[in-house]
């Protein structure tokens, strides 16, 4: 068991387009188990490989109350989405910040599991809007994206101090 360290905005390597998963591999499989701990010590419903630096397309999640449903997806594809809903969302790789997002209400993703079988979901709710918030990660997206440039701005110069203390503090 390892926890991985999560990178956090502005860092640019939350930027990087996640490449596909060819094969699972024992190697995705640690991968994952490491990603689970570490989203549950962070007290978040999911989590992206790349939030941890590694740029693949992985992805877990636990929406349950008792955190005891851990969902991984890999290689994962929404296929059909409909309605709309806003709600409050935040981020382990934007720390102390929170905003109004508009996500679709329903979302079908397809994804293949740990046996490397094709799987389907479907899902509204919190569950909807964190697959929806995973998969933006995967391309390099940071919910924050959404917002006016002026707000990004504020996080920015909110975040870019601390990101620089904890680049010191490494060096
Ligand atoms: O823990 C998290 N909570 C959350 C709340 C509302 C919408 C999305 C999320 S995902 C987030 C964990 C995270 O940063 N995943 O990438
Ligand atoms: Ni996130």
């Amino acid at each position: 068991m390892t926890l991985l360290s999560v990178l956090h905005f502005p860092d640019k390597r939350l930027r990087i387009v996640a490449k596909p998963v060819n094969k699972i591999t024992s190697e995705i499989k640690q991968t994952t188990k490491d990603m689970l701990e570490t989203m549950y010590k962070e007290h978040g419903i999911g989590l992206a490989a790349i939030q941890v630096n590694i740029h693949k397309r992985i992805i877990v999640i636990d929406v349950s109350k008792e955190g005891d449903q851990p969902i991984v997806l890999i290689n994962p594809l929404i296929t059909t989405q409909s309605g709309e809903e806003e709600s409050e969302e935040g981020c382990l790789s934007v720390p102390e910040t929170k905003a109004n997002i508009k996500r679709s209400e329903f979302v079908t993703v397809q994804f293949i599991d740990l046996e490397g079988k094709d799987k389907e979901i479907q899902a509204d709710g919190l569950l909807a809007i964190c697959i929806q918030h995973e998969l933006d990660h995967l391309e390099g997206r940071l919910f924050i994206d959404y917002l006016s440039k002026l707000k990004q701005k504020r996080i920015y110069t909110r975040l870019e101090k601390n990101q620089r203390i904890n680049q010191n503090l490494k060096e």
